[in-house]
């Protein structure tokens, strides 16, 4: 009998430890007019403020993550009952939002004359997909993990500094060679 062990359960890749019946989605969160601004370095320290606050109250296990300039993929895990992720993105979405309003002059220029900056910063609508199951799960990881290849911006998704990916290359080298049929999503860039 093989007796997992605390430390290589804590390395494994989050999908692995994913209850799929009980709140894992995906998410694709777009900025205003697809401006590039989410990748410079104020904006990731915002985005990570933002996201560590909203997590205090309103907790949730960040499964994998991309960031784009101009939008976000995400897969997060809700605590058990609790299918708000609605108001989680609320919070980090305006968290951001005023963050960044002080750093960005081209926000803040638009964000003084608009009372409402987040609808500024980000497009209100965003796309939504309860994953099923642990396919479905792996599909929409590989998808969030080789999105920079996706948008031409790499060539591997190894060049890209600003994803999950480095997290789950250092212990499961072998799940990062998914088949071009595992990484479409339909919908996912709703473009
Ligand atoms: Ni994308």
């Amino acid at each position: 009998m093989v007796r997992e062990s605390r430390t290589l359960h804590y390395v494994m890749p989050n999908y692995r430890r994913v209850r799929i019946p009980g709140g894992t989605y995906f998410f694709t969160v777009v900025t205003h007019g697809r401006r590039p601004i989410l990748c410079t370095p104020q904006s990731r320290a915002a985005l990570r403020e933002a996201i560590v606050a909203t997590r205090r109250d309103h907790p949730f296990d960040s499964v994998a993550w991309v960031l784009m300039p101009d939008h976000d993929h995400a897969v997060w895990q809700l605590p058990e009952n609790d299918a708000d992720y609605s108001t989680r993105w609320r919070l980090i979405k305006s968290r951001f939002s005023h963050l960044v309003a002080a750093t960005l002059p081209l926000v803040a220029s638009v964000a003084s004359r608009v009372a409402r900056e987040e609808q500024n910063v980000w497009q209100r609508r965003y796309w939504e997909h309860a994953i099923r199951d642990e396919q479905d799960l792996r599909r929409h990881v590989d998808y969030i993990h080789f999105n920079p290849v996706k948008h031409g911006l790499v060539a591997v998704p190894d060049g890209w500094p600003y994803s999950t990916y480095h997290r789950y290359a250092a212990v499961d080298s072998a799940r990062m060679t998914p088949s071009m049929q595992e990484l479409e999503v339909p919908g996912a860039e709703y473009e």
